[in-house]
């Protein structure tokens, strides 16, 4: 199955996700999500990301949101990706085979960074 890329290009982490799949020639379906409309808050969008914040992915049955935690799944998932895009991410998770918890941990930090940090 596709990967689907829910984003708006107006949006930096949205691009970033965008740029990293074209560079990296992972085949995916990019599905504008118009922040300018608040489409973010629509019910359907809420299902994928709770937070109304774009990007998220959906791989199959496995979805995710933030940005970093994203790019460390797509470096891990998709053979291909070179191993200096995300260097990190190959101590996250081992052998290239994606361990979800590690992801979330890694969704959860990124969202309390942005959002509870007082700096
Ligand atoms: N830390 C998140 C930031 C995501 C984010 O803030 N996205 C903004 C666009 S840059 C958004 O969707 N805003 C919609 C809203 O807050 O209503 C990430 O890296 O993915």
């Amino acid at each position: 199955m596709r990967l689907k890329v829910y984003a708006d290009r107006m949006s930096e982490p949205s691009r970033a996700v965008v740029i990293f799949c074209k560079i990296n020639g992972i085949d995916f379906e990019e599905i504008k999500v118009d922040l300018a409309k608040r489409q973010q808050y629509s019910p359907e969008f809420k299902e994928l990301n709770p937070m109304s914040k774009v990007p998220v992915i959906v791989d199959g049955k496995f979805k995710l949101f933030e940005s970093h935690a994203i790019l460390i799944y797509l470096a891990c998932a998709f053979p291909g990706v070179a191993d200096h895009w995300y260097v990190i991410a190959h101590q996250f998770i081992p052998n290239h085979v994606p361990c979800y918890m590690k992801l979330l941990k890694i969704c959860v930090i990124s969202w309390m960074q942005d959002n509870m940090s007082m700096i």
